[in-house]
This record gives C-alpha cells, sequence and structure tokens, in this order.
C-alpha cells in the first residue's frame, strides 16, 4: 500500500504559536521580542542579527527531525507498505499535496500540537477529501488523549470524523492497530479504537538512514525511558505515558548506536529523553559512559531532578559532552511544593545548581505558576528564590490543566473550573497567571528567562546542531532576554 506519514501539523513556527495563542494569553506574549508583528524566538533573533549559524544541508525547512515519524514509517516499510514521510505539513506545499493525493493510507500523528490543533487537523483532511483523496485517514498520538477528553469531546470527535478520518486510534503507540488497518484489505465503518498495547521500539525503528536527506538532522532525540518514577500532581506524564519504564543499558546503548550511525549525516547534539536523568545515579553514570564510549565530541542535553545532584555525577556528565541540564523547579515555596507533590528540597536545587556551575554545565530552571495554592503572593516569594539561586536560565510555563483534570481530588478542593476555555480556581486564574508570569519575565532583571510559550528544547539543540558552542548558544539567550528588559 502506498503510505504517507504526517510527523506533525499546525503551528511549527513561533509567530505560528502567537497566531493560534488564546487572548487571555496576550499578556504574556507581551515578553517576547516582535518584529512586524511577528514574535521572535531565540533562534529567529539570533539570526537577525547576523550570528553565524551553519547552513541547514538537511532537515528542510523545519527545525527538528520528528523521531515519532521516522519510527512509524519505519514499521510501515518494514511491513512491505511503500511509505513516505512529511515531517511537517504545510498546506501550500505542492510536493507534500502530490505524495498525499497518490497515497492509499494517511498515518497523522498529533503529537506535536498547539492551540486550535483539532480545526486544522480538520481542515488537513477535508482539504485531502476535497481533491478527491480515498485514502484512509488514520490519526493516533498524544493529541488523541485530548481530543476524547472533557466536556465538548463528542463534538470535537464528530467533527473530526466528519472531516473525512477514518480511524482514531487512542493509545500510548496503537502500532498493532494501525498495522491491521494498514494490511486489510477491506476499510469497514469509521471507527474509534482504544489500543494500550505494549508495543516495544527496536533500534531500527529510529534508523534515518532509508530516509531522504531533508529527513536528517544534525540534533535529535536519544530515548533511554518511557515516563518517570516520581508523580507530580500537576504533571500530564502518567496520564500519557503509563508507569516509568527505563531502558536496560544495553538497549540505551543499541538506541545511541542506531541514531548516530544509522543517519545520513553527522548528529552531533542529543536531547536526552529521561525525565529524571539523574534517578537512579548509577544508571545515570552509566549512560553517560556509554554516550562517552560512543562519540567523545557529543553535546547533549537533559532533564535532571532538581535536588539530587552530586559532583560525580556532574563529572561524568561533563565528561561525556552533557552541556545543559533541565531542571523543573516549580516553584520556590515549600508549600506549593507539597501542594504540587513535588516535594523538591529547595536547598538542596541551590546545591544542583552550584555543582552544575562547577563542571561548567549550564543549568535551566522551569517554574510553573498558577497551579492550586498560587497567589501574587507565592509568585513573589518564587521571585526571591530564583534570584539567590541564579540559574543560567529560566522559564515560566502558565499551568495547563491535564485531560481529566476535573476529576481530581485537588481540583474539587480548590474549585476548579473552565469558563469560556479558560480555567479558574480558588486561589487564580489563567489571565491572573499570565499577569504573573509576564512580570516575573520583565520585572526579574537579575535573571534571564527563555522566550514565553517556547521550549529551551526547540532552541538550544538547533543552534548547537547548527554549530554554536554551548557558550554562544547561552549568549543567545542572554541578548534576547536583554532587549526585551531593555523595551
Ligand atoms: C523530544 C520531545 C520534543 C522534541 C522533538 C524532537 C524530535 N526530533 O523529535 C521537541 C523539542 C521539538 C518538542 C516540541 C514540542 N513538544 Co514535545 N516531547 C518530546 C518528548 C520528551 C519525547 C518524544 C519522543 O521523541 N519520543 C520517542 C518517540 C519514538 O516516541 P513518540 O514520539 O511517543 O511516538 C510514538 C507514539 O506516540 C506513537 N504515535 C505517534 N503518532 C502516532 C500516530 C498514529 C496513527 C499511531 C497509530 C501512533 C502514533 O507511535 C510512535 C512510535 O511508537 C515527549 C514526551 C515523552 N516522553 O514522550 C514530549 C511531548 C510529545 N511534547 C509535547 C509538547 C506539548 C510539545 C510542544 C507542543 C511544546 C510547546 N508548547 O512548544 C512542542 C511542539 C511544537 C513543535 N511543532 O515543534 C507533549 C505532547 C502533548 C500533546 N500532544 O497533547 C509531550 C507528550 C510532553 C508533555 N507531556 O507535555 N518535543
Ligand atoms: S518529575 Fe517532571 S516528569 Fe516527573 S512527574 Fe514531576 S513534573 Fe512530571
Amino acid at each position: 500500500m502506498k503510505a504517507v506519514v504526517i510527523s506533525s501539523f499546525g503551528a511549527q513556527n513561533y509567530a505560528e504559536k502567537y497566531i493560534q495563542a488564546k487572548l487571555e494569553w496576550r499578556n504574556f506574549w507581551d515578553a517576547a521580542l516582535f518584529v512586524d508583528g511577528s514574535p521572535l524566538d531565540v533562534v529567529d533573533f539570533a539570526k537577525s542579527r547576523g550570528v553565524r549559524l551553519r547552513e541547514k544541508s538537511c532537515g528542510g525547512a523545519s527545525r527538528h527531525v520528528y523521531v515519532n515519524g521516522l519510527v512509524l514509517g519505519n514499521i510501515l516499510q518494514e511491513q512491505g507498505h511503500d511509505t513516505t514521510i512529511i515531517n511537517a505539513y504545510d498546506e501550500g506545499d505542492t510536493k507534500q499535496k502530490t505524495m498525499l493525493l497518490a497515497a492509499e493510507l494517511v498515518v497523522i500523528s498529533t503529537n506535536y500540537v498547539t492551540g486550535r490543533w483539532v480545526n486544522e487537523l480538520c481542515s488537513l483532511v477535508a482539504a485531502l477529501r476535497a481533491c478527491g483523496s480515498t485514502a484512509t485517514v488514520v490519526v493516533g498520538g498524544f493529541g488523541v488523549y485530548r481530543l476524547l477528553d472533557g466536556d465538548m469531546a463528542e463534538e470535537r470527535c464528530a467533527a473530526v470524523m466528519e472531516s473525512g478520518v477514518d480511524v482514531l486510534i487512542e493509545g500510548r503507540h496503537g502500532i498493532g492497530s494501525l498495522l491491521k488497518v494498514a494490511n486489510s484489505t477491506r476499510l469497514g465503518a469509521k471507527r474509534i479504537i482504544r489500543d494500550e498495547d505494549d508495543f516495544r521500539m527496536t533500534p531500527e525503528h529510529l534508523s534515518a538512514r532509508t530516509w531522504p536527506l531533508e529527513l536528517q538532522s544534525p540534533h535529535t532525540v536519544l530515548f533511554t525511558s518511557t515516563g518517570c518514577p516520581f508523580t507530580c500532581h500537576f504533571c500530564s506524564y502518567r496520564f500519557f505515558l503509563g508507569e516509568y519504564a527505563p531502558l536496560p543499558i544495553r538497549e540505551v546503548r543499541k538506541m545511541l548506536d542506531a541514531t548516530l550511525r544509522r543517519s545520513l549525516i553527522p548528529v552531533s547534539c542529543l536531547r536526552v529523553v529521561d525525565e529524571c536523568f539523574n534517578v537512579p545515579e548509577d544508571r545515570a553514570v552509566s549512560v553517560c559512559r556509554e554516550i562517552r564510549d560512543v562519540n567523545a565530541d557529543l553535546i547533549w542535553c537533559c532533564f535532571a531532578r532538581g535536588d539530587r545532584m552530586t559532583p560525580r555525577l556532574a563529572r561524568e556528565l561533563r565528561s561525556s559532552g552533557c552541556a545543559l541540564v533541565s531542571i523543573g523547579l516549580e516553584s520556590g515555596v515549600p508549600e506549593m511544593q507539597r501542594t504540587m507533590n513535588k516535594n523538591l528540597d529547595l536547598a538542596g536545587v541551590k546545591e544542583t545548581v552550584a555543582i552544575l556551575r562547577d563542571e561548567g554545565i549550564q543549568s535551566v530552571v522551569s517554574l510553573l505558576v498558577g497551579f492550586y495554592g498560587e497567589s501574587i503572593s507565592t509568585v513573589e516569594r518564587t521571585r526571591d528564590y530564583l534570584v539567590e539561586l541564579r540559574p543560567d536560565l529560566a522559564r515560566i510555563n502558565v499551568w495547563v490543566p491535564p485531560p481529566g483534570e476535573a476529576q481530581q481530588a485537588l481540583a474539587r478542593e480548590f474549585g476548579f473550573r473552565v469558563c469560556d476555555g479558560s480555567w479558574a480556581h480558588r486561589t487564580m486564574s489563567e489571565i491572573e497567571a499570565c499577569d504573573l508570569a509576564r512580570s516575573l519575565y520583565k520585572e526579574t532583571p537579575d535573571i534571564s528567562f527563555v522566550p514565553p510559550f517556547s521550549s529551551i528544547f526547540d532552541q538550544w539543540p538547533e543552534l548547537i546542531g547548527r554549530g554554536l558552542t554551548p557558550e554562544d548558544a547561552l549568549m543567545q539567550f542572554l541578548v534576547y532576554h536583554r532587549h526585551v528588559i531593555a523595551g
């Protein structure tokens, strides 16, 4: 069967995200830099200032080659389907249109969606149908969980099916169901399938080697575990990813080999997919040694639990090329730590940042504004803590309730509600949270922040992959923030 996989669609860059942004979030957007009415993120801003970034020889126009698409594409090829991958769907791209119109099976991933993505999915599929496509359209990935959750789930779902989707797969992977659809000769009725299979990705599934040059990238992800051993109340990881399942070290090694050696171009930067890389420490040390062993020149970044860094691990991180560690701090207030069930030892976080600094590893801490119990006072105390902590960078997230939030005990305790698409609870509303996020960003001159609604892991690997050193990459973020503060 002729198949096309769409790895991502909808807002692909910062300006598109802005257009999609909800009105009540506009205040926080005020902390971004704009040119001609469009916001720039750090990479865009560096380019606009003439910072020398290596030309993109691959990766097409997009910043990332999404690994979900490579895995799905490899699985379909393995089953004998003649498959192509569209990394980022662009409705104006005629080459993509030709590929899609020739397809008998279109597989759409909702893993990297933001804002009004349901409308975008409907337009994508409706446009395909309007051009006469009779392909079987299968939609899966993380977004489907959100689609099927909440008050308007039935209406959203009906709209998606009416636009021309044949099969919606809800599940962590859903690969078994996808292959059943792809390998059957009769389509049957439109349907929603719930499939929590235990698909095991193999290193071969990560290979980029058989794909064209535009699907090669100098920066990519190294998958080392699924889920997280912790259970913070605000986090969607347990919902999306289930139980924590670290890969055995020998599997990590195979994934590493597959990622680095089965690419047509050299990979220079890795983002390690492990929510708390430093837990447990011995495992982290082993992974560092595997990375060093395979390629001593790699530069990589990861997430770490904030209160568990030791000088021993920091040395291993540094000597294997880790140059940036992201820490989910969320709040500098002990009571908030408890309500969030994050329970970080805040003195321990200070030690972590200092230990990383001693090894020359950059630290970025992320904050969460708006969770239950948040108030002007807790945000102010977080600001004070942050100034004492002095990480290299900070990032602010406004709380987004995960699917099923209304049923949670804390939601009931704090009177959680959603009105006109915006949340509120007894101590804060989404609008207030955006205002406070903006004030933290613009009125804390001692700390440099990552631009609002943008991810460090979106921008930093791109800067490294395009030839900057970690120090130069960090400098781009600092310069950006200075420009915002200067107004
Ligand atoms: C790495 C990563 C990124 C990287 C991706 C880099 C790359 N080269 O691929 C970057 C930094 C670009 C990124 C960006 C974003 N990300 Co991200 N990211 C991840 C992360 C940590 C790992 C994903 C990964 O590579 N896994 C390994 C691959 C092999 O597995 P996979 O992606 O899960 O794909 C499998 C299944 O999902 C399934 N599948 C996927 N699609 C489909 C479709 C069908 C039909 C079927 C049957 C199966 C199927 O099959 C695949 C193979 O098994 C996940 C969290 C996690 N731990 O999973 C978040 C995650 C996917 N990201 C998320 C989000 C929200 C974002 C952003 C929107 C954040 C933002 N606000 O900017 C942006 C997207 C904007 C954009 N267009 O770029 C959410 C998605 C939630 C959702 N969709 O509702 C996640 C789950 C994190 C979270 N809990 O919040 N991200
Ligand atoms: S440590 Fe991070 S990934 Fe794990 S549950 Fe908490 S917020 Fe989620």
